[in-house]
């Protein structure tokens, strides 16, 4: 399988469709939104996960178009949502440092949101770490503009990176997601707990909310409601499901 050959294939014949893990708030379990996954149906080799697949966009630079179709996805399926008379939360995308640095991300950011007369604070963005260390002041700028433009910054994956604490200080960021690793351990790990204690104190010196993902039992929630985390994700509550399954939890849960 020519996995760049096979991508660009599935681009043309639209076989890449965004599925969606619902958030929810730590303390009543409200519907607050969902993280944007992308997902592969390949017409004879099934599911391919975007462990495969996404690598490879990165490397040929396909991520551009593909990231940009998903922003571009997010905001169509929010809008036609919305016009159901649902509710959708905020919508949060992963963003690639190769498609973040690509000299259109903003615009194709601006794009997406007038294209489909979406408000832009029901779009987050999933920036890494290692985003945020790329070319620092030109990283600030563009998080600047996005702020100006009103969308939602949040970094994945938090933890597990080397940001410098005064850097993070200083941009214009929203929301601190806990990797899923330290809540996996999170019961049975002092350090584990300790780290998620401290990602939250820290988030709350920043001005900064929590989300945090990967929770799969009730006692992990109850040490996020025990640490006043905000939000979370998991599959306690849900998978990721189709857009179609997402609309059915939206349309029951209010
Ligand atoms: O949903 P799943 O656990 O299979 O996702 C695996 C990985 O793929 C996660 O790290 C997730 O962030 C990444 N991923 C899923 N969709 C996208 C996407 O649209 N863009 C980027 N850059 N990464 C994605
Ligand atoms: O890297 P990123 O945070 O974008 O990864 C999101 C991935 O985490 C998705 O592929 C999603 O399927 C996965 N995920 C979400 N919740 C859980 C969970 O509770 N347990 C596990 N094992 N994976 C999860
Ligand atoms: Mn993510
Ligand atoms: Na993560």
């Amino acid at each position: 399988l020519n996995m760049e050959a096979e991508l660009r294939r599935a681009l043309d014949r639209n076989e890449l469709t965004l599925h969606f893990q619902p958030k929810y708030t730590v303390d009543t379990g409200a519907l607050i939104g969902a993280e944007c996954l992308l997902r592969w149906q390949h017409p004879e080799h099934g599911q391919v996960s975007p462990l495969e697949f996404i690598p490879v966009a990165e490397e040929t630079g396909l991520i551009v178009e593909i990231g940009q179709r998903v922003i571009d996805e997010a905001c169509r399926q929010h809008s036609a949502w919305q016009r159901q008379g649902l509710i959708p939360g905020q919508l949060a995308v992963n963003v690639s440092v190769q498609q973040f640095r690509h000299g259109a991300f903003v615009d194709g950011v601006r794009g997406a949101l007038e294209r489909h007369g979406v408000a832009p604070r029901h779009l987050k963005l999933e920036l890494t770490e290692s985003l945020l260390m790329i070319e620092p002041l030109k990283v600030a700028d563009m998080l600047n503009e996005l702020r100006t433009l009103g969308v939602q910054l949040s970094i994945d994956d938090f933890g597990t990176g080397y940001s410098s604490l005064s850097y993070l200080s200083a941009l214009p960021i929203d929301e601190l997601k806990i990797d899923r690793s330290f809540l996996t351990h999170v019961e049975t790990r002092p350090e584990s707990a300790a780290i998620v204690r401290a990602i939250l104190a820290l988030a709350g010196c920043l001005n900064m909310s929590v989300v945090a993902e990967g929770v799969e039992t009730q006692g992990q929630l109850a040490f996020l409601k025990e640490h006043q985390c905000e939000a979370f994700q998991g599959f306690l509550f849900s998978r990721p499901v189709p857009a179609d399954d997402f609309a059915q939890m939206l349309s029951t849960s209010s």
